[in-house]
């Protein structure tokens, strides 16, 4: 028998790369939710995969963006550094169609971590001439030291059990971190909060501003009913208006689809009260980050 894995995989890259669809194929549930728009992902989920040689601890972490002054923004900048510290791989997204600027940037912010990283090309199944992917692998691979470079899909599956196979052979004997079969450190009313935040960004993706959060106001779990009351949180009175719709037409929508996505998570039925609230420049407020769950 060969000696039993354990360690932690950190998944790094700019917004929208797809770490967090990544992160639950390679887990093999939904830990994180995915929205096709840049900065979903708000702070630091552990997904847990378990092996019968191995247990891989992912780290999925919100898209490296330009850091200014906001409290905000250098949060999420901050939970990607924390997930480079004491890990034993980075897979470092890039999508197939090609290097930006915005890479760039996320590969300076792995430079400064000696950490052993995988070039991680996603999105090929968007690819339509495969002959683009060699010229890209020689272009990045010249970047960085990285010990591998693997194409994957994170949507499809394609090259994710080959990613899995490399990651392993990286990681340190070792007994496992978390008890078997325990597959996130979220708690279940953190993860809910979520699932209504990527209803309403897929919902209202062109109308919304980014600065909403949801927040839990009231749980009450029986065996035959999960009971939750959430209250959106928006900065300004017209982004209540547009949540909210014409004859509260989108937030009827929102509450629907969130509470069956509930409903498959948790399975039982919910019933799901939403509100809205105006709370004037909460992503500044480190009390309200505090009270969201996104500052540890
Ligand atoms: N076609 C295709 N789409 C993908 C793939 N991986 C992710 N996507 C899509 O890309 C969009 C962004 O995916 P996310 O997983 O939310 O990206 P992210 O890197 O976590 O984004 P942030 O959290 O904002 O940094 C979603 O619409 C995904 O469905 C892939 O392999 N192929
Ligand atoms: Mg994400």
């Amino acid at each position: 028998m060969p000696e039993f894995r354990s360690g932690y995989a950190s998944i790094i890259g700019r917004p929208n790369v797809g770490k967090s669809t990544l992160i639950n194929k390679l887990v093999g549930f939904k830990v994180a939710i995915t929205v096709d728009r840049p900065q979903t992902t708000r702070n630091r989920i552990l997904g847990i995969r378990d092996r019968a040689d191995a247990q891989i601890v992912y780290i999925d972490t919100p898209g490296i963006h330009k850091t200014d002054k906001r409290i905000f923004n250098r949060m999420m900048n901050r939970a990607v550094s924390a997930s480079l510290e004491d890990v034993d791989v980075v897979l470092f997204l890039i999508e197939a169609r090609g290097w930006t600027e915005q890479d760039a940037m996320a590969l300076g912010v792995l430079k400064k971590h000696k950490v052993p990283a995988i070039l991680v090309i996603n999105k090929i199944d968007r690819l339509k001439d495969k002959g683009r992917l060699l010229p890209l692998i020689e272009t990045v691979g010249a970047k960085h030291d990285f010990i591998e470079i693997i194409p994957v899909s994170a949507k499809t599956g394609d090259g994710v059990d080959a990613l899995e196979q490399l990651i392993v052979q990286k990681l340190p004997a070792g007994e496992p971190i978390f008890p078997p079969g325990q597959i996130t450190n979220q708690s279940d009313m953190f993860f809910a909060a979520e699932l209504v935040r990527e209803q309403l960004s897929r919902r209202l993706y062109h109308e919304l501003p980014h600065k909403t959060a949801v927040m839990i106001e009231a749980w009450e779990d029986t065996p035959e009913l999960l009971k939750i009351n959430a209250v959106i949180w928006v900065e300004k009175p017209g982004q209540k208006a547009i949540i909210i719709g014409n004859k509260g037409k989108h937030i009827k929508q929102v509450g629907m689809a969130a509470r069956k996505e509930l409903e498959a998570t948790f399975g039982k039925k919910v019933y799901l009260g939403l509100w809205v609230k105006v709370r004037p420049d909460w992503s500044e407020n480190p009390n309200s980050l505090k009270d969201l769950g996104y500052l540890e």
